[in-house]
């Protein structure tokens, strides 16, 4: 790779998947010694290179940022290679030789929490995806793989490196990965750290000693995350045959994290957020997400480690799959509806709206200024979509022996989509060509129905259509896997589930034999991420409601009723419809359905899904007409059950000792709802009384939350701050709820305020999202007419690209679907993004960002 212009320069260096040259040498072995100290760590590397025969690019060229080379050698004779900020270039020998060379680094200056950085006094490091060259030369790509032995010397009490130990002693450790890897997975951790210990006996007999280290005072909050692993590890041997692959898997928490947690060999680095766990502290949310991170990075040790990316362009390989093997896990652990229903919502509050705005790009991405960007929902929620639909094209049988193959002719190597998906053609016989298409297009396919039915026989008439995207004026048509059902009047079902496999642009499907025109369930557990485009009644969604067998339909059916409800509402000002309120009412009280469920259809549809269907409908969003529409309905199905609340109340409430369980949780949630509706009508008695005996963060946050919402939360948010202001991830939450929970004329100006909170800080990205990511998520405070709350946020990521670029440019997201709004809107929106781009010494990643955003 070429260098790369300047941080300030609008030309910035563009990578393309075309260019991919594989390296030169191969890298035999990797000795590295570290000599710890906070702003002076020496790092010595001795690595062994063998020039390839056949080298496409013989230049002998190691990645290197910020390092201060103290000295280098070939063989042992001092050489002086030609240095720039990307790297050095060097002549070496024809034949096999040793790199020796010495660099110091500053981890107490890395605030950019990328490469070896401290944390509250502990090092650690965070190499994907281009950090490992922030600590040292070296060929920082994923396609080159190496064993690496590394010896610490710090006067921490804990060296933690990844595979096994080989040694340890006062003031130093030594550790050997006996599997090759890419630099990226590297990881070095230094701390006077305690742990929780556990073991593990894998199906073949192997003991492995877990750890999860983390600050003195945190032991008590790690026994569900050790329980999440051994669960993992158990899941993945069932369910997919793998196995682990060393002695020991430590997992560190650690407070400052651009991200959720990290893969590294043997050695997981994890935001303490998800990891640290106890019921006084986290809420059920919380809990889960704990369980599919762990379980998520230790999958990882199959897809990602074993099996790695040849390129950045291949993320979602591991990505994409990683996350779908973790939807499973989640879906047998707990309920499997409720986790498609709680994906789909995701992927339409954070996928769509990338697909459909500026920042719209392939699943795998042809080009990239800096691969930090694209660590994105299409690569991740959209590449375990498209796993999603493969696997029900192929079947569940043929997607075992593709991944069983997948194992076996990849393990230890650095692969590709093509090979991915020549797996499965080798597997099925089948060809992939045009499947291969949603890897390779942007945007997100709408597919329109139409129907008719004549004696007997009914048609489906299916368009797929998908409007063109940054660089992709054109697209053509995509494989996409309809699930459908067939109910007669009485709602059985006429024709269970049966996949359709759409080929063409436009595809008819004819059921013969059918008694009476029936009533069609379409897209059944959302079997592609498409926008489905029907024309149908409220009487449909409403039959569909009550008799569809497959669940995630018949929340469908409910959330498309709310949709348009809230919708007519704002377009003209109509009441709540009251077919709606009535179905819902019905659900709440079904004792039959799983509370959880219940919980889900209570969930109004998000004000920016609103916002962004009010735009596809021709019309301009009104943020703030949004938001009293979501409070009118709300007010009124809070009177409209106004008489059963009480009882349902006290009917979902969970007592005895709190159990993160999936069943306690989903009665929790379904409890919290029910509770915000009474607060709009008990002036917060019985939240305010939740909130005084609460025995654990789920009841008291919800209390509070709801309390705060009905500005009357006041007492118990000061009772809270003295509660908890020694506990970094519950002070997150409460400054959270501060914007979440203020009115839309006041979010910004509480935000400001918070910004000025002796316990904000911009150097820990959890603080920092927790105030502007609220903000963000705020949408008639966030999009408020004065335009206070674009200028507070882009004053922030000024402030914060000098600390830390990759936090800034993933939060500039707020910023995506400004071309939604009216024009007065956009031009705030637009002088903001101006200023963020013209503010000086903007880092690529945020450069980029707001490039991409601005040239919609
Ligand atoms: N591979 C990790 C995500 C990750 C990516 C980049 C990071 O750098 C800050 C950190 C983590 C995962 O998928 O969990
Ligand atoms: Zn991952």
């Amino acid at each position: 790779m070429t260098a790369a212009t300047g941080p300030d320069s609008t030309a910035q260096q563009t990578f393309y998947l075309k260019d991919y040259t594989p390296f030169g040498f191969e890298v035999d072995s990797v000795d590295l010694t570290f000599r710890l100290a906070p702003n002076a760590t020496r790092v010595i590397s001795r690595i062994h290179f063998t020039p390839k025969a056949d080298a496409a690019d013989p230049q002998f060229f190691l990645h290197g940022e910020k390092l201060k080379l103290i000295s280098a050698s070939i063989d042992g004779v001092a050489v002086t290679p030609d240095v720039t900020p990307e790297g050095l270039v060097c002549t070496t020998p024809d034949t096999a030789f040793l790199w020796e060379a010495e660099v110091e680094i500053d981890p107490a200056g890395n605030t950019a929490l990328e490469g070896l950085y401290m944390s509250n006094g502990m090092y650690c490091t965070q190499c994907e995806a281009e950090g490992f060259r922030k600590i040292t030369y070296y060929p920082d790509r994923p396609d080159v793989m190496s064993t690496f032995t590394v010896r610490i010397e710090a006067d921490e009490e804990v060296l933690l490196s990844n595979g096994n130990p080989v040694s340890q002693g006062a003031g130093t450790a030594e550790w050997h990965d006996p599997w090759p890897k890419p630099a990226y997975l590297f990881a070095l951790v230094a701390g006077d750290l305690v742990n929780h210990p556990d073991t593990f006996t894998t199906k073949s007999g192997r003991a492995v000693e877990l750890n999860i280290w983390v600050r003195p005072g945190d032991e008590d909050k790690c026994a569900f995350g050790m329980d999440a692993l051994k669960k993992s590890m158990t899941w993945d041997e069932q369910a997919y045959g793998r196995e682990y692959d060393l002695d020991i898997f430590n997992i560190v928490a650690v407070d400052d994290f651009n991200m959720g947690a990290m893969e590294n060999k043997g050695l997981n680095i994890f935001n303490s957020s998800c990891v640290l766990a106890s019921p006084e502290t986290s809420t059920d949310a919380n809990f889960e997400r704990i369980e599919a991170i762990i379980a998520h990075e230790y999958f990882h040790n199959w897809t990602g480690n074993r099996i790695t990316c040849r390129d950045w362009f291949q993320l979602c390989l591991k990505e994409g799959l990683t996350v779908f093997r973790d939807a499973q896990f989640t879906s047998d652990m707990r309920s499997a509806p409720v986790k498609r229903i709680s994906d789909v919502i995701d992927l339409r509050a954070r996928q769509f709206p990338e697909d459909q705005g500026p920042l719209s790009h392939p699943v795998r991405p042809e080009e990239f200024q800096e691969i930090n960007n694209f660590y994105t929902a299409t690569i991740y929620e959209k590449g375990a979509e498209v796993i999603g639909m493969l696997k029900r094209l192929v079947g569940d049988e043929a997607y075992s022996r593709a991944l069983d193959l997948y194992f076996e002719r990849h393990d230890g190597q650095a692969c590709t989509i093509e090979d991915w998906l020549k797996v499965f053609e080798d597997t099925t016989g089948r060809d992939l060509s045009q499947f291969k298409r949603w890897y390779s297009q942007a945007g997100t396919p709408r597919l329109k129905v139409d129907e008719a039915y004549d004696d007997g026989t009914y048609t489906l008439t299916f368009e797929q259509d998908t409007a063109p995207t940054p660089g992709q004026p054109q697209k053509d048509p995509r494989v996409i896997p309809i699930a459908i059902g067939l109910l007669n009047d009485n709602g059985d079902e006429v024709l269970p589930t049966t996949v359709l496999e759409m080929t063409e642009a436009k595809q008819v499907f004819e059921f013969k034999d059918l008694a009476s025109k029936p009533v069609p369930s379409i897209l059944r557990e959302f079997s592609a991420p498409v926008v489905l485009e029907r024309e149908t009644s409220n009487a449909e969604r409403a039959f569909l409601l009550a008799h569809d067998s497959d669940p995630f339909n018949q929340w469908e059916a409910g959330n498309s009723l709310a949709r348009a409800s809230r919708l007519s509402m704002v377009k003209t000002g109509s009441a709540p419809d009251p077919a709606y309120l009535d179905a819902l009412q019905k659900l709440l009280r079904d004792d039959t359905l799983d509370p959880a469920f219940r919980a889900l259809m209570l969930q109004p549809p998000s004000q920016s899904d609103i916002a962004q269907a009010l735009f596809e409908d021709g019309t301009v969003p009104d943020p703030q007409k949004i938001d009293d529409a979501a409070e009118t309905f709300a007010m009124t199905l809070a009177q409209q059950l106004a008489d059963s609340l009480p009882r349902l109340y006290a009917a979902t409430t969970v007592d005895g000792p709190y159990s993160p369980d999936a069943t306690s949780a989903g009665k929790r949630a379904l409890n919290g709802r029910i509770l915000s509706l009474l607060t709009r009508l008990d002036g917060g008695d019985a939240a305010a009384r939740q909130f005084a005996s609460a025995d654990n963060m789920t009841q008291q946050y919800s209390a509070l939350a709801s309390l705060m919402k009905a500005e009357k939360g006041e007492t118990q948010s000061i009772a809270f701050f003295e509660q908890w202001q020694a506990d970094r991830l519950v002070m997150d939450k409460w400054f959270a709820l501060q914007v979440a929970c203020a009115s839309p004329d006041r979010a910004a100006g509480i935000a400001a305020d918070l910004t000025r909170h002796p316990l904000f800080t911009l150097k820990n990205p959890n603080r920092f999202r927790a105030v502007m990511g609220a903000l963000a998520g705020h949408h008639a405070g966030f999009h408020h007419a004065s335009g206070a709350g674009y200028s507070l946020l882009a004053e922030n990521l000024i402030a914060l690209d000098k600390l830390n670029p990759q936090t800034t440019a993933r939060m500039c997201t707020a910023f995506q679907t400004w071309k939604r709004y009216d024009s007065d809107r956009q031009s705030l929106i637009k002088a903001q993004l101006q200023r963020i781009a013209t503010s000086g010494g903007l880092s690529r990643d945020t450069n980029e960002m707001v490039s991409r955003i601005l040239n919609a």
